[in-house]
């Protein structure tokens, strides 16, 4: 089991308590899509994502971006327990979805980028280390069910 520290806990409280999902989750997926073209590939269903500014318009993507920020709050409150709050999230990413396990870290690397652009001076290493521990265990657990 993950041992968290009162430190962490804190810190990735805080940050998500004044977290702006409409903005954050929106600007950390269409990040994902730009930066590595090939998790489109998921998207072909969402319409126009023929250019970054296509991709940046896509309300479709804004508003998948929110729910996958809303999909993180799950851990947040389990945050002992987030191998099985997010067992059925991961059967659906591998069997339904078959999204490449390898994927999940590239969105959670955008999503620390654009916390950081957020948070600014706040974006300190305690705070990275915190939120990046945060975000490889949810990667480790959505991958639990490919194996
Ligand atoms: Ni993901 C659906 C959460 C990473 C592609 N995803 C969801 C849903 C949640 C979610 C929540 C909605 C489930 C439902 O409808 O029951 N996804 C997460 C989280 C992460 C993540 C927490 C990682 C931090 N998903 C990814 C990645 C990709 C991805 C990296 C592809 C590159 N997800 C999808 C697709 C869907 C999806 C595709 C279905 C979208 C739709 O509406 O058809």
């Amino acid at each position: 089991m993950v041992v968290w520290t009162e430190q962490e806990c804190s810190i990735i409280n805080s940050i998500f308590s004044s977290l702006d999902y409409e903005d954050i989750g929106p600007k950390a997926l269409v990040r994902c899509l730009i930066v590595y073209p090939w998790t489109q590939r998921y998207f072909g269903a969402f319409g126009n994502l023929y250019n970054a500014d296509a991709i940046k318009t896509n309300p479709k993507i804004a508003a998948h971006g929110i729910t996958v920020l809303h999909g993180l709050d799950r851990a947040v409150k389990n945050m002992d327990n987030i191998k099985a709050t997010y067992a059925e999230l991961s059967v659906l990413h591998s069997e339904k979805l078959h999204v490449d396990p390898d994927n999940f870290k590239l969105l959670s690397d955008c999503l620390t980028i654009v916390i950081a652009a957020k948070l600014g001076k706040n974006f300190t290493p305690e705070v990275q280390g915190a939120f990046q521990k945060f975000l490889s265990v949810v990667v480790s657990a959505l991958g639990r069910q490919y194996h």
